[in-house]
């Protein structure tokens, strides 16, 4: 069997599951919220990066199905952290393209809000920058709709984009997520720094959230510090962990 013919049964067959990755204050390391992401494990296949099926699941149109699934898990999972919680938890999913241009998009969050008791603003959408760059009037409107459900929304990979500047002052964004290519390099590359520092500026000038990705040492952490970005996902702090770590690392906070 191909690897798309695995892919179409994953789901029936209970092989995808998701995981979360806390995202954590600069400052304090107090963690704020998490991102779901999904994980694939076949008997045959073995584990597949999404860097690899979720590419397929796009060009297939399996990320509908697929997409439709992750966000109600995530909700379901919410809804079960909350009775056992004090405080509700943020959970961000991420949006494929096709997801998010999808018709039924909204009745799905919708749908899955009113099933699961979910925190009010506590669901995020992760919307790649590169999927705002095209049909600007369609996608401004469908951002809107998703604000409308009390949904916040982030953009996910900035920087790599080459998107207009101005669209930002329009779109109903709460978040910029640095791409982790930019850090990476923070502390060796002084162009990386001048890259993160601006979209740190952009975002404080524009009164939004700035996430930096894929932070793996002290020293990356400091210049962030320095910079007074908001907040940090990394390895430093956390890989992605399974749901049932999630309390533990609520506790670990503060
Ligand atoms: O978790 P990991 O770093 O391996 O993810 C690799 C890529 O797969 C990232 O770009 C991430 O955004 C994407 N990804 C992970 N989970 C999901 C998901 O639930 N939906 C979509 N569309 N992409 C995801
Ligand atoms: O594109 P997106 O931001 O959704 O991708 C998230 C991906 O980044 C996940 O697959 C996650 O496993 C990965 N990731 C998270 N933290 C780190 C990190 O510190 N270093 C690296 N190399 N990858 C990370
Ligand atoms: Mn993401
Ligand atoms: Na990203």
């Amino acid at each position: 069997l191909t690897v798309e013919a695995h892919l179409r049964r994953a789901l029936e067959r209970g092989e995808l599951r998701l995981v979360y990755q806390p995202k954590v204050t600069v400052r304090e390391q107090r963690v704020v919220g998490f991102e779901a992401l999904l994980r694939w494990t076949n008997p045959e296949l073995g584990t597949v990066s999404p860097l690899d099926f979720v590419p397929i699941a796009e060009r297939t149109g399996l990320i509908l199905p697929i997409g439709s699934w992750v966000l109600e898990q995530a909700c379901r999972q919410m809804e079960q952290w909350t009775s056992r919680l004090v405080r509700p938890v943020k959970v961000a999913v991420n949006l494929s393209p096709r997801q998010f241009h999808q018709k039924s998009l909204i009745d799905t969050i919708r749908r899955c809000l009113a099933q699961y008791r979910v925190g009010e603003g506590c669901l995020e959408l992760e919307i790649t920058e590169t999927a705002l760059m095209s049909r600007e009037h369609e996608v401004d409107r469908r951002l809107h709709e998703i604000r409308e459900l009390g949904v916040e929304l982030a953009i996910d990979d900035f920087g790599t984009g080459y998107s207009s500047l101005a669209y930002l002052q329009r779109f109903p964004v709460s978040r910029l997520k640095v791409d982790r290519a930019f850090v990476r390099d923070l502390g060796r590359d002084e162009d990386s720094a001048a890259i993160v520092l601006s979209i740190v500026n952009l975002a404080r000038g524009l009164k939004l959230q700035v996430v930096a990705e894929g932070v793996e040492t002290e020293s990356q952490l400091a210049v962030l510090r320095e910079m007074a970005c908001d907040e940090y996902q990394g390895f430093l702090f956390s890989k992605p962990v399974e749901a049932d770590e999630v309390p533990a690392l609520l506790a670990r906070a503060g």
